[in-house]
């Protein structure tokens, strides 16, 4: 797909408050920090259009963007940030299983994995729950310019062994834009 038109829609702290399903919906999720809001900037090639920070847990909310008006882009909170209290995590823990088992118009879920420690047992719960629930997801891999040569293959490696039924697997670089055309093809699929 090319990314035309993006814009903020809304922002959800509750199943209660998300939009009508009136569009497909991709959804980024992965642990805190790992670059899911950086990535969503990086592929509509809007800075600032979805917040970051160096520090982790900056995203705490569900966050709606309208890509080229027919499909929605969800920057969702991460999981697995230390800081926040065990309250706190259970209702984010909720809110998003809820989601994503609920909503019926995802047609997508993106899993973001950090290249440089690619099956932390957050992720291989998270990859769990996705295939038990038959949710198609592919990975991306990112700050993969953090990764140096050796560690680039061992990283695909694991990755290949433990997310089976991935669509697919792309490597990323929000800093050099590498793998965004890969991955912008890959969503293709999913946005009619
Ligand atoms: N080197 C490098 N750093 C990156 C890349 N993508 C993101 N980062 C950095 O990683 C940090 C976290 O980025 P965010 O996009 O805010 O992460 P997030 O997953 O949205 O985090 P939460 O909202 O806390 O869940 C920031 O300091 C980014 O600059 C990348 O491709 N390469
Ligand atoms: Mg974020």
């Amino acid at each position: 797909m090319k990314i035309v038109n993006s814009a903020f829609q809304i922002s959800v702290s509750a199943l209660s408050g998300l939009p009508q399903e009136s569009f497909p919906e991709i959804v980024f999720a992965g642990r805190s920090n790992v670059g899911k809001s950086t990535l969503l900037n990086s592929l509509t090639g809007v800075k600032g259009l979805a917040k970051t920070s160096s520090t982790p847990g900056k995203t705490r909310l569900i966050n709606y963007f309208l890509i080229n008006q027919d499909v929605y882009f969800v920057d969702l909170p991460g999981y697995g940030y230390a800081a926040v209290g065990q309250a706190e995590k259970a209702l984010w823990g909720n809110l998003l299983s809820s989601y994503i088992i609920q909503r019926r118009s995802i047609s997508l879920v993106v899993l973001l994995l950090d290249s440089r420690h690619p099956a932390m047992q957050s992720d291989r719960a998270m990859i769990g729950f996705l295939e038990s629930h038959e949710r198609p997801y592919g990975i991306v891999l990112t700050k993969y310019d953090k990764l140096r040569q050796k560690e680039k293959v061992q990283t695909r490696r694991i990755m290949e062994s433990c997310a089976a039924k991935a669509k697919f697997i792309v490597n990323y670089s929000s800093f050099s834009g590498k793998g965004k055309s890969e991955l912008l093809a890959h969503f293709d699929h999913y946005i009619c």
